[in-house]
């Protein structure tokens, strides 16, 4: 199935609008067909768009890489999406909430690449080319009513990504099976880095495979999130922290 051009532009204005206007928009699969490459075709389309008001990519994040998360939305298959300068939070900054439709926040693990991953090189070990890692919390948004999505939706919507924040980073090392928890006010979640596809570092593997294939360049100094280790939790006026342990820990706080 291949979408045409113009359809393509108008569902990822479809989208970009709704983040824009912070008003959900129905599910884009339930009224059009379009398949995985569409719905990357579109999520590019939206980043596109971005970058024309002046934001710009600082790295790339993962989802649905734990059985948590896959269980919690449906969806069974690693995804892609892109993060912008503008979905930046600083450790301990308010997050205002009122940006947002729906916000969940969620536990991750941040790498930094040292150096520009050569995607033509078939021998390539991004992980000689990680210089730092970090624990980190993503907030999700999605644009679709209800967070209710086909997994060509979510890709489209560039997989709910809408901010980040990342702790204090610290030089690259093992981070497989560390217990990870996370607290929202008084709800509390814990799991281990293990759930994320064994181990955090596969999620890069993983990545690899993805960049190729999408021409997603990976660069010095972006950011990747391998995705969450828990069900994501909602994400209310009040602190968000991450800690995994070994790594340290990272907060937010939404106000309404
Ligand atoms: C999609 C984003 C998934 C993760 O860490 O698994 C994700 C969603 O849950 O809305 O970021
Ligand atoms: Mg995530």
């Amino acid at each position: 199935m291949v979408v045409s051009g113009t359809e393509i532009d108008l569902l990822a204005t479809r989208l970009d609008r709704a983040e824009r206007t912070v008003t959900d928009t129905p599910s884009l699969a339930e009224d059009h067909e379009f398949d995985i490459e569409d719905a990357y075709r579109i999520q590019d389309r939206l980043i596109g768009l971005r970058l024309g008001r002046g934001e710009s990519i600082v790295g790339v994040k993962l989802g649905f890489t734990s059985k948590a998360k896959m269980a919690q939305m449906g969806v069974s298959d690693v995804i892609v999406g892109r993060l912008t300068d503008a979905m930046r939070f600083d450790d301990g900054a308010d997050v205002d909430l009122s940006r947002f439709i729906h916000p969940k926040i969620e536990p991750e693990i941040a790498y930094r690449l040292g150096r520009d991953v050569d995607l033509d090189d078939p021998a390539t070990d991004i992980a000689t080319c990680v210089d730092a890692v970090a624990p980190a919390m993503e907030i999700i948004d999605s644009r679709y009513r209800d967070f209710r999505f086909t997994y060509t939706d979510v890709i489209a919507d560039n997989t709910s990504a809408a901010g980040y924040v990342i702790g204090p980073w610290q030089r690259m090392q093992e981070a497989g099976n560390r217990a990870v928890r996370l607290e929202v006010g008084a709800t509390c979640v814990v799991g281990s880095t293990a759930a994320i596809l064994g181990d955090p570092i596969k999620a890069l593997h993983a990545l690899v495979g993805m960049a190729r294939h999408r021409s997603i360049p990976l660069c010095a100094g972006q950011v990747v999130l391998a995705g969450a280790a828990t069900a994501a939790v909602t994400l209310t006026a009040t602190v968000a922290r991450c800690d995994v342990a070994g790594l340290g820990s990272v907060t937010v706080r939404g106000r309404s």
